[in-house]
């Protein structure tokens, strides 16, 4: 790194590869995009984003599906110095709303599908409206197409912010984790080295881009080591065997590799050339990881990442990579076990919240000090929620969360947000949402219901509720009508209890 820099991020993980002619995206077709077309692309973009009026420090966006030109998107916000804020596809447009409005976002960049709906949040907040269509096509791309393909690359420092990326909370309103460009880039820098990533690696990512996995672990490590991926706009099980054989690595979440070993079709023979399988942003089960080693002889590299901390821990590369644990904190990484009433360090072995500092560990989040101040300590610590211990040879095993969080298939769900919704309906007295154990997406919604007395819930008008306002990743996939809710002397609800008694419900399905 030289000090001559003028923005970081974009120079290291994207300008350094300017008048590079090997590929860089690998599309499903079997078409190319080199890493010069990428960054002409990145430039005109960026030159309509200053023609919008954009600058330094505003926000964008973006809700969009996975396609070379929303990466560029992403790419031309860092060379722009515009702050990126991707957002889930599967938002409703009333989630959307909170984003913008939160975010004081300049510009929405959404799929042509949904611009009568966004064109709305936008006017009523503000913001300028831009599609992207999952064809690469759309009135951004239309406006790029005017500009030159150079931009000149506005001067960012280390400590300024890169990117907004919102996370649900336990009282259900989202807070929006500020990432700056030493964030990203302090993690991908230590990821290349720890997994070994170099240009001659060609990376499957078929995660979703607005994610961390996808968009900062997956995207900016090949970006940092000069390497190709393999760009699918979904997790599909035939597309993923069909192009495994030019990949020499891949990245995903646990049901990415049960849906693959429910296939017969990948075994030994189709990954013994591969080098690396990594998983992470939910539990992989100790059962996937011996089942998956049995069957192709690869120990899968389990990681623990946060949206707030980009990752964390790391199993080995060389070394045992041991079922069960998430394997050691990162170099530059401080990871204590504290006790969560007290906050002090406990001994190693015992269970207690998980911590983390480092240059990985966000800023805050987004205008609201107080939820900052609960959970980023001011020596740098960051109370990530999660439980854990360190075991006697340093791994770091999670072994549960403090947080009342749901994780579906690698997506987050905060119960407290839709048991908000579950509550405003008739004939409902109260809710508890739980997760309980599914065989395809880990774990999956619950809603547990109370009855107004004299009223039954109207179970098909509380799915339509949950239909407008959340997105359908979110919604209960079963609903239970109970006299009362278990509570405990304090008067809180024990939703261990819910999900022990519930936790058959999806076995076998
Ligand atoms: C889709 N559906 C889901 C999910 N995804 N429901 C619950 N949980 C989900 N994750 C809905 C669909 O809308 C559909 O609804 C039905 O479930 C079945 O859809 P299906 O076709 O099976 O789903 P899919 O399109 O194949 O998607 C499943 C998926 C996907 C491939 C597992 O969710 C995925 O790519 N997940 C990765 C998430 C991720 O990248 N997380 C990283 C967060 P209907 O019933 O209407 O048909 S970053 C992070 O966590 C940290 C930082 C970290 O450590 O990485
Ligand atoms: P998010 O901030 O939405 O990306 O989700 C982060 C959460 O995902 C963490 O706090 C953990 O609870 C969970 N998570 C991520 N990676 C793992 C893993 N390898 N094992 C268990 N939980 C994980």
């Amino acid at each position: 790194m030289t000090s001559e820099m003028v923005n970081p991020l974009y120079d290291t993980l994207f300008g350094r590869h300017s008048g590079n002619a090997s590929p860089f995206l690998i599309l499903p077709d079997g078409s190319e995009v080199s890493y010069s077309a990428f960054l002409a692309q990145t430039a005109q973009i960026a030159g309509h984003l200053a023609a919008l009026g954009l600058n330094p420090g505003d926000r964008l966006a973006a809700q969009v599906a996975k396609s070379p030109e929303a990466l560029a998107l992403y790419a031309a916000c860092v060379q722009s110095g515009v702050v990126f804020l991707p957002l889930n596809t599967a938002y409703t447009a009333s989630e959307v709303t909170y984003f913008v409005e939160n975010s004081g976002a300049a510009l929405v960049v959404c799929d042509g599908g949904n611009l009568d709906a966004l064109t709305r949040v936008a006017e009523k907040l503000g913001a300028q409206i831009a599609t992207l269509n999952a064809d690469g096509t759309g009135s951004l791309m239309d406006g790029a197409a005017n500009q030159s393909a150079t931009f000149a690359t506005a001067h960012r420092s280390r400590d300024d912010l890169a990117a907004l990326l919102y996370t649900s909370g336990t009282t259900g309103r989202s807070k929006g984790a500020m990432l700056s460009q030493d964030n990203l880039l302090s993690n991908a820098e230590v990821l290349v080295d720890e997994w070994r990533f170099t240009d001659a690696d060609v990376l499957l990512n078929a995660l979703p881009i607005f994610h961390t996995h996808g968009l900062f672990v997956a995207s900016n490590v090949t970006l940092a080591a000069g390497g190709a991926m393999i760009f699918l706009p979904k997790f599909d099980v035939d597309t993923v065997l069909a192009h495994l054989p030019r990949a020499t690595s891949m990245m995903g979440v646990p049901t990415f590799y049960t849906r693959l070993l429910d296939d017969a079709r990948f075994d030994r023979a189709a990954t013994q050339h591969m080098r690396l399988f990594t998983s992470g942003s939910a539990p992989l089960l100790a059962e996937t990881h011996d089942t998956f080693r049995a069957r192709t002889g690869h120990a899968i590299l389990e990681r623990y990442g946060m949206t707030e901390t980009n990752m964390n821990t790391s199993n080995p590369y060389d070394g045992d990579r041991r079922a069960g644990t998430v394997g050691f904190p990162l170099p530059g990484v401080d990871l204590k076990i504290c006790d969560p009433a007290t906050g002090s360090e406990l001994p190693q072995g015992e269970v207690g919240q998980i911590e983390v500092r480092g240059p990985n560990v966000f800023m805050g989040y987004w205008q609201m000090p107080e939820k900052t101040a609960e959970e980023l300590r001011s020596d740098g610590f960051f109370i990530t929620g999660d439980l854990g211990l360190i075991d006697d040879q340093g791994y770091v095993q999670i072994v549960g969360r403090g947080k009342d969080l749901i994780i579906s298939g690698g997506y987050n769900i905060y119960p407290k947000e839709i048991e908000l919704i579950l509550d405003e309906q008739p004939g409902v007295l109260e809710s508890a949402v739980i997760g309980v154990p599914h065989p395809d997406f880990g774990e999956t919604v619950v809603g547990v219901l109370v009855a107004e007395p004299g009223r039954a819930p109207d179970e098909d008008a509380i799915m339509a509720a949950a239909a407008g306002a959340l997105a359908r990743f979110k919604h209960p996939r079963k609903l239970i009508v109970l006299d009362e809710l278990p509570r405990n002397t304090m008067g809180k609800v024990q939703k261990n209890i819910l999900r022990e008694r519930f936790g058959d419900l999806f076995n076998g399905s």
